[in-house]
């Protein structure tokens, strides 16, 4: 069975790409940064979700040996100007999404009707090691509105405040099957799997 390793630190990332994996039965072994021994942490110094997660699949892939996975992803409100984007993990503090929650609802105070709207992203990067040039990129979108207070049990990231009105449900409301049913990783990972037997054919 193939195996590929998935860099990335956020379990909530890999409960749902484990999860869409599954549900496709697809002979895949998914490695995380738990299996190995003392892994690089990766700077995200890139501009974009695809620069970084190219930065995060390079290093893990460099040091493993193995075809690797990565994920970037964050969630973009326009009336923000984008915010709070490729920083969304560290828009108030470093991975504290209590505070980033609080943040975005602060600065959305005075924002009401078509200006809660915001769009999840998730671009993905796999490679494979000395094969960057052949590097699978996909990604998914996923578009909602922010609420002006937290609703849901799930405690990941921004899902709280994610509101997708065709369901009448958060993000934090959903199971990790309907949520990647509709979101923005579910959508890449599809993508992903799509091309997969395909990009795999190169190198076997
Ligand atoms: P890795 O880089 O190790 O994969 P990370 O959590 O740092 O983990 P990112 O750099 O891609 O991941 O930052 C993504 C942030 O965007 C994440 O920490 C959440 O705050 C938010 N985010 C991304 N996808 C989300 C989702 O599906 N639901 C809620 N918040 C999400």
């Amino acid at each position: 069975m193939q195996a590929i390793l998935f860099a990335t630190t956020n379990q909530n990332k890999v409960r749902e790409v484990e999860k869409a994996l599954a549900d496709a039965h697809l002979p895949l072994k998914i490695l995380t940064r738990n299996d190995l021994t003392n892994p690089p942490a990766v700077a995200e110094t890139g501009k974009t979700f695809t620069e970084n997660a190219a930065l995060k699949a390079h290093a893990l892939a460099n040091f493993s040996h193995l075809p690797t996975l990565a994920d970037d992803s964050g969630l973009m409100v326009p009336a923000l100007n984008g915010e709070p984007g490729v920083h969304s993990a560290r828009y108030a503090s470093d991975h504290d999404d209590a505070a980033n929650n609080r943040k975005l609802l602060l600065k959305m105070t005075n924002l009401t009707g078509q200006q809660r709207r915001a769009v999840f992203k998730t671009v993905m990067v796999l490679s494979w090691p000395g094969n960057f040039e052949r590097d699978l990129v996909v990604s998914g979108e996923a578009h909602g509105e922010i609420l002006t207070q937290l609703r849901g049990p799930q405690t990941f990231g921004y899902d709280p405040l994610f509101y997708v009105p065709s369901q009448g449900l958060t993000f934090a409301e959903m199971s990790t099957k309907q949520k990647n049913s509709l979101s923005h990783r579910g959508r890449a990972v599809k993508a992903l799997i799509k091309e997969l037997p395909t990009w795999l054919g190169q190198f076997n």
